[in-house]
């Protein structure tokens, strides 16, 4: 749990809270985040915009895994007169248990509730919890500063727009608020120094989005509202001076307008050109695809390289699924800036698609994952359909046959078009996406392996079967274990359709496997089943760490300065100190393995430019062939060597 630095001040025993000789309010704010790196945008606006006038106004953030009752505990010891909580999705659940749990001991308290999770359905949820004494439904800044006034002069707030609240047994709506906040007037929400280097910092630029999808809540809004962007300078060198490295916008579309994006984005790398420690800086952006154009192209290029992540919702190509949830965007006709982003920008990209959307059966799912699959981003991220409160798609429900979980997150459970055995597979598919795809870790691996399938959605339904039938699901496999757990779904796979795996074949998938296994973190010994076959192992060469002490006896000097030759090849790369390097941070640094096929078809450099510079192909001119692996902090190089070479220098 963590309490923000406002003074709580107490004298012996009893709390004396003053503002300029008035006795106001205490107010606590309270955020339960998923993770704890994640931080609560919302309730720091609140804070800071009411802090005038009730300056005990405290923060505390905890996380939905910590016990509830020890959060109850810490939140009653702070003695607050009105508890806000910034209700999601995520932590509704956990609020609710908290204020049943502390409204037995906290009579007079109030307890108010904000957010999007309750910004719908307000009066059924005040109804089935008589605990809670205010909703506050929409934008929280203007009308929670309101509510609070009306309290503090005593009074009901039946004047109040935008509320729902308790008069004795009664619970009434006041009319919504219309006049949306102008986001100029918005207070800095970091105004209060804090420590972020740990965190996951959350700003915002705009407010609102132009489409109106219907799956999501941004589509009951209307209008976009922007904030200036030197406005947005001050807040960012402040997020920075607090040493905040990683900073998510939470604008719904951030690309919404150019102009506006490209000063923020200018503002940012401006202001992370002058940071006391620039490194490690990441920004991420959510941008619309289809909004992309060659001037975007042709700034993403310029933009300085490892500062910006984007992430870009696909969610289906089905065209009469896209009609129906409003998402009017033609996948085939932007794809190609996506593309061009990856080749010739460094800026890692997530893609993202939804399962179980109305329209979309099992096959054109199928599809729809295989069109983003082909682009190969560098994370897919695969969600399943949430029929959120207050969605297009949850007043359509029966409509479309969507039938969900009753209690949030509202997961879709099955649709006119996908049962629910189908969608359980696609969850186990997602999980197997994840660990494969999304690691980064089976790159090689995975491309030999999917050339066998019709697909690449049908190498994961496959292989999640396999997982399925030997009861892995549900333990936390990792690492080294998820190599094996692959190797033996080869094997099953090998087994039972032998016409694909002639030797020459296997030998390749194995190497790939092994390339991987040697690319994701220097080995001490590979395991048997990745050491080359039988019939290579028993010639000259042999494969794996055995590798390693042939080369050892013979001139390291010479391996090194052949090392150092191939990284002067590619201007392009930081050349680790290879030639300084003694024995010993030699032999801790560096692996050598041999590979009887030819592992890479398109070699990279380093694994951060492997995703972004697919195009850039590097010939390998003798097969088989010797990889040098130079493992240094966050990246690791593979070096292929003439095995001629190595042979002659030992
Ligand atoms: C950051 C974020 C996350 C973070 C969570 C951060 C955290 N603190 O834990 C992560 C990435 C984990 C996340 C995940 C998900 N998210 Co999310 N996420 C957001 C996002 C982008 C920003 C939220 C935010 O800070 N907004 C800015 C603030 C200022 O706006 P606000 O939250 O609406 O707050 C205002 C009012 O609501 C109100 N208010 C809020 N709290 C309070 C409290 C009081 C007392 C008062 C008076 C007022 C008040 O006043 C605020 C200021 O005006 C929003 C989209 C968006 N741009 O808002 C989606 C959003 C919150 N997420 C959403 C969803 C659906 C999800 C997922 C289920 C998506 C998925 N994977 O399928 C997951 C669930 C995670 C889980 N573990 O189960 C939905 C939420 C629907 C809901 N009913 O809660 C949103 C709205 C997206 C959408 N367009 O539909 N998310
Ligand atoms: S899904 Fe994205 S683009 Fe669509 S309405 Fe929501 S925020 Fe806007």
């Amino acid at each position: 749990m963590q309490l923000d630095g406002i003074r709580i001040a107490y004298y012996r025993g009893k709390r004396y809270t003053k503002n300029k000789g008035v006795v106001t309010l205490r107010v606590l704010l309270v955020a339960l985040n998923a993770k704890y790196v994640q931080t609560n945008l919302a309730l720091r606006y609140l804070r800071e915009d009411i802090k005038n006038e009730f300056p005990e106004t405290v923060l505390k953030e905890a996380t939905i895994n910590e016990p509830v009752s020890r959060i109850a505990g810490e939140i009653f010891e702070i003695k607050a007169d009105v508890i806000g909580f910034s209700c999601y999705i995520w932590n509704l659940s956990e609020i609710i248990r908290i204020i049943r749990h502390l409204r037995l001991v906290l009579p007079q308290v109030r307890f108010v509730l904000g957010g999007p999770e309750v910004a719908f359905e307000a009066q059924e949820l005040m109804m089935r919890n008589p605990e809670i004494d205010v909703v506050v439904q929409g934008e929280g800044e203007r009308t929670f500063l309101e509510l609070l006034r009306t309290w503090q002069a005593g009074k009901d707030p039946q004047a109040v727009h935008g509320v729902v609240w308790r008069c004795q047994d009664k619970v009434i709506s006041n009319p919504e608020r219309i006049k949306l906040m102008d986001m100029t007037q918005l207070p800095n929400p970091y105004a209060l120094e804090e420590k972020l280097d740990d965190r996951l910092v959350y700003v915002e630029t705009t407010r609102g989005c132009p489409f109106s999808c219907q799956y999501c809540l941004s589509s009951a809004g209307s209008g976009v509202r922007f904030l200036e962007p030197e406005r947005f300078r001050q807040i960012f060198i402040e997020l920075l001076s607090y040493g905040a490295k990683t900073i998510k916008f939470v604008d719904r579309t951030f690309n919404v307008r150019k102009d506006h994006a490209f000063s923020i984005l200018d503002i940012v790398r401006e202001e992370v050109e002058h940071a006391h420690n620039p490194q490690g800086i990441r920004i991420h952006c959510e941008m619309a695809g289809q909004l992309f154009d060659e001037e975007w192209l042709d700034y993403l290029k310029r933009y300085p390289q490892g500062l910006l992540q984007l992430e870009i919702g696909v969610q289906s190509t089905y065209r009469p699924t896209l009609e129906i949830i409003s998402r009017s965007q033609d996948f085939d006709a932007w794809q190609k800036y996506v593309l061009e982003i990856q080749h010739t920008t460094k800026i890692p990209l997530h893609l993202d698609l939804i399962a179980g959307l109305p329209r979309e059966n099992w096959d054109n799912f199928r599809n729809s994952f295989n069109d983003v699959y082909k682009v190969q981003p560098n994370m897919l991220q695969l969600g399943f359909l949430k029929v959120l409160k207050g969605s297009g798609l949850r007043q359509r429900a029966q409509e479309y046959g969507l039938v969900y979980q009753p209690d949030p997150p509202y997961i879709i459970l099955k649709t006119k078009d996908l049962s629910h055995l189908e969608l359980l597979q696609l969850q186990r598919m997602e999980i197997l996406l994840d660990k494969y795809y999304n690691s980064g870790r089976f790159l090689r691996s995975l491309q030999r392996v999917i050339s066998l399938f019709p697909s690449a959605f049908d190498f994961y339904d496959s292989l999640a079967q396999f997982w399925n039938a030997q009861n892995w699901f549900g333990l936390p496999w990792q690492g080294k274990a998820l190599f094996e757990r692959f190797w033996l779904f080869l094997e099953y796979f090998r087994k039972i359709n032998p016409k694909y795996f002639e030797e020459e074949k296997w030998e390749s998938l194995r190497d790939a496997l092994r390339f991987d296994y040697y690319y994701w973190e220097r080995p001490n010994a590979v395991p048997d089943y990745l050491l080359p076959g039988a019939k290579m192992s028993s010639g000259n060469i042999e494969g794996g760490s055995r590798a390693w002490d042939e080369v050892k006896l013979g001139s390291l000097e010479e391996l090194k300065s052949l090392a150092s030759e191939k990284f002067a090849q590619d201007s392009k790369c930081k050349l680790p100190q290879i030639e300084s390097m003694d024995r010993r941070q030699w032999s801790r640094c560096t692996a050598l393995a041999y590979f009887t096929t030819p592992v890479l078809e398109d070699f990279c450099w380093s694994e951060e430019l492997e995703h972004a510079m697919k195009g850039n192909k590097v010939t390998i001119e003798n097969n088989p062939v010797w990889y040098l692996f130079v493992y240094q902090k966050d990246m690791v190089w593979a070096l292929p060597i003439n095995a001629k070479c190595i042979i002659h220098n030992s």
